[in-house]
């Protein structure tokens, strides 16, 4: 993408997001690649020579949980060392804009977006800092310290697992539900950072052109086209943290015009 067509999209962009009352957004790793948390499908899939299906999947679980919760507890370390990026900080600043008409659907699971700011968030694939009981079912915040490759329930000592969701997992239906009403009932849907090869996440920006009289517009931001660029009624193409700043900044700046 040339500066001049980065500049034409980035000035569309403004204009539907100026215009628009309701705005959803869905994020995949790409927008926190640049704090530092590696993406899944751009490195090589391995974590110390293992598969991420092997380590991040039920049947990785039930062959080897110790195994599990030392990749966990890596990726927990992880995410400790790192902070929001500038494009974290503009999603936040957006937020502060549109106020409860505003909703951030994520795929990560490390709780960036919540450190930046926002608030309305809803973390469709789980987080890293929270554990999830085998046996009374409690989902708890453990905060980002290691866990050990066995741990166990404060309140009954039964095991714990991450409350992540893995490959052939059922999603959180309430939050999921949120997710397909906000896509669903959006104006704009701004697409930042995923593959959008995931599914059922991936369906969410079909959702947001269909359930309406008038589709949502969808804007792309990512290094490259995607699964989603075929939706995409504008495509902002480099990394989040320049474009999604200057979005934010250009939007300040229509505010006063009309
Ligand atoms: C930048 C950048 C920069 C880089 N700036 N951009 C329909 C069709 C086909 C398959 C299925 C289907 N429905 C379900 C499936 C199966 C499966 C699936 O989707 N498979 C496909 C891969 C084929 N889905 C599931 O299994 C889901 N469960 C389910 O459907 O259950 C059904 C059920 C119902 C009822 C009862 C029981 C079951 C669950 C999916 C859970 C996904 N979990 C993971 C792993 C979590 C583990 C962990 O994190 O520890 O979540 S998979 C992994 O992918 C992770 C991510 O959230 C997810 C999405 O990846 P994302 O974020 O898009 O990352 P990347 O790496 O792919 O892309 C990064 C992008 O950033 C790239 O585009 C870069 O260019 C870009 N980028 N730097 C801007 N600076
Ligand atoms: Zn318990």
């Amino acid at each position: 993408m040339t500066v001049h067509e980065l500049d034409t999209a980035l000035s569309q962009a403004t204009q539907y997001l100026h215009a628009a009352r309701r705005v959803c957004v869905l994020t995949g790793a790409g927008v926190s690649a640049e704090s530092g948390v590696p993406t899944f499908r751009a490195s090589d899939g391995l974590w110390e020579g293992h598969r991420i299906e092997d380590v991040a999947s039920p049947e990785g679980w039930y062959r080897n949980p110790a195994l599990v919760w030392q990749f966990y507890n890596a990726r927990r370390q992880n995410v400790a060392q790192v902070r929001p990026n500038p494009g974290h900080y503009a999603l936040a600043a957006m937020e502060r804009r549109w106020g409860p008409n505003f909703t951030l659907v994520t795929q990560n699971v490390d709780g960036l977006h919540l450190a930046a700011g926002n608030r309305n968030v809803l973390e469709i694939h789980g987080s890293l800092r929270h554990t999830r009981c085998l046996q009374c079912a409690a989902v708890e915040d453990r905060g980002l310290e290691p866990l050990g490759d066995a741990p166990k329930c404060p309140r009954c000592q039964g095991r714990l697992r991450p409350h992540i969701v893995w490959f052939g997992e059922a999603l959180d239906e309430t939050i999921w539900q949120r997710a397909v009403d906000a896509a669903s009932a959006c104006d704009v849907l701004l697409v930042v950072g995923t593959s959008a090869v995931v599914y059922p996440a991936a369906s969410l920006i079909p959702a947001a052109k269909r359930h309406r009289s008038i589709p949502a517009t969808v804007i792309e931001v990512n290094l490259t086209p995607t699964e989603a660029s075929d939706w995409a009624d504008v495509g902002l193409y480099g990394p989040s943290g320049v474009i999604l700043p200057q979005l934010v900044q250009r939007l300040e700046a229509s505010r006063f015009s009309s």
